[in-house]
């Protein structure tokens, strides 16, 4: 695969979502994402659109305006920021004369490079094929007819499969298989729940730092790197508070601004982690120009994930690059439980642990029952709700010890064998 290829980036910007991103902050991510691929990017141009046209996304001066561009810088790609339909795409290369992809394919791509598990190459190919699907034309054609590099290849190199009828087959059979790993993994999720440690779960938009400060504090070597998505496999490591509790703490991939909705779907078993944590550690990487944006996205990506209203902690990261600590303290009054650390030089670690155990106090409640046989509604209750530790019957009781969400703990509270 050509390892430079020559991009010019079109950054679209709709009339409907001028919103807070402007072209600038377009720009520079898409960039990196052009980075992540290893594509040089060659010429970028900014295109305002107030009406897309349906044949072309763009209109037909510009078309020609990028085509000549092409000509003139021997460009090799034309990446779009905005998403195309499987039409426009066509439409668009033939007038401009080169491969042109869009902000989902470049994206899928640099996942497709940086997937390492078997679970994640699959979920990556699933994404992939189920993003071409309704774009090939008749029984299938080339992804591109204007050669390979970015945006037609697979997971480890793999040609993507052009073929409706194999297509189709191959999702299938990827449904089917990542369904057994999600499976397995809600075994083990059940099996840790069961022993009533909780799941703390690191998110963040990429590059925030979650690896880095899940090496941090669990020492778990987790491979960090200053680019986009370097995580895409979850990793857990037992964390111990300075408390003595037992935690689980994972690292998971990043999200991104209008993460492709598709990666989402097919990076749902992944992404089980997040949906099924007790303690959110949000990551926000504060020394970034446009850190509430970043916060905005994983706010919506966490809402997507039905995750939004989980207890969270926001971890502002990376402060060792902010010389005036009353900034900080500014930046600290506009987040939800906020601790400021530094992931990397270890800075207010220590109060990030106390906070993690104080949230988890709050949460979750041991006690010791005898529920009388008539309310076998609350036995059933505290299997459904709790965990239980352990339970044995004698002639008028059920006798429990169970760890339970604190609204639960509540109900059983009046039968507690401890005043
Ligand atoms: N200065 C500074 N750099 C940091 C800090 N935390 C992380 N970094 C750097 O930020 C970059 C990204 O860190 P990662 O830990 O890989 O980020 P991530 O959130 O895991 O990113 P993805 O896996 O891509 O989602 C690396 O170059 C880190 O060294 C910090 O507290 N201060
Ligand atoms: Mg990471």
């Amino acid at each position: 695969m050509k390892s430079s290829e020559k991009i010019l980036l079109v950054i679209v910007q709709l009339k409907s979502d001028r919103g807070t991103w402007t072209f600038e902050d377009l720009a520079a991510e898409m960039e990196e994402l052009v980075n992540a691929c290893h594509g040089v990017v060659v010429d970028k141009m900014m295109c305002r659109i107030d009406q897309v046209s349906a044949g072309l996304f763009l209109g037909e001066g510009k078309a020609k305006e990028i085509a000549e561009i092409c000509q003139a810088k021997e460009i090799d790609t034309v990446i779009l920021s905005h998403d195309l339909k499987g039409g426009q795409q066509r439409n668009l290369e033939e007038v401009v004369g080169r491969k042109t992809i869009d902000r989902t394919q470049l994206i899928l791509d640099i996942f497709a490079r940086r997937a390492k598990s078997q679970e994640g190459k699959m979920q990556v190919e699933l994404a992939q094929l189920e993003y071409l699907l309704p774009r090939l034309v008749g029984q299938g054609v080339e992804l591109s007819r204007l050669g390979g590099g970015i945006g037609t290849m697979g997971p480890g190199e793999t040609k993507l499969e052009m073929d409706r009828r194999r297509i189709r087959e191959r999702i299938d059979r990827l449904h089917r298989d990542l369904k057994d790993v999600s499976a397995d993994r809600s075994l083990r999720r059940k099996k840790r729940q069961d022993d009533g440690i909780p799941l703390v779960s690191l998110v963040g938009y990429t590059n925030a730092g979650k690896s880095t400060l899940l090496n941090t504090l669990t020492q778990a070597g987790q491979v960090t790197h200053d680019g986009l998505f370097t995580t895409l496999d979850s990793l857990s490591r037992q964390l111990i508070l300075p408390n003595h509790q037992k935690t689980v703490l994972s690292d998971t991939v990043g999200f991104l601004h209008e993460l492709p909705h598709h990666l989402i779907e097919s990076f749902k078993a992944t992404l089980e982690e997040t949906s099924s944590a007790d303690l959110l550690l949000h990551v926000l990487d504060v020394s970034h120009p446009k850190f509430r944006n970043l916060h905005d996205s994983v706010m919506s990506v966490l809402r997507e994930l039905d995750a939004h209203e989980k207890p969270t902690i926001t971890v502002l990261n990376k402060i060792d690059r902010i010389t005036d600590k009353d900034v900080v303290r500014e930046i600290m009054q506009s987040f939800k439980n906020p601790v400021a650390v530094s992931a990397l030089s270890g800075e207010n670690i220590p109060r990030l642990l106390a906070q993690i155990a104080s949230e988890l106090s709050t949460l979750i409640e041991t006690i010791e029952v005898a529920l009388p046989l008539d309310r076998m509604d609350l036995v059933n209750l505290a299997h459904n709700e709790g965990q239980v530790h352990a339970i044995a019957y004698d002639h008028d009781a059920a006798r429990l010890s169970v760890s339970l969400p604190k609204k639960f703990a509540g109900l059983l509270q009046k039968f507690s064998l401890k005043e």
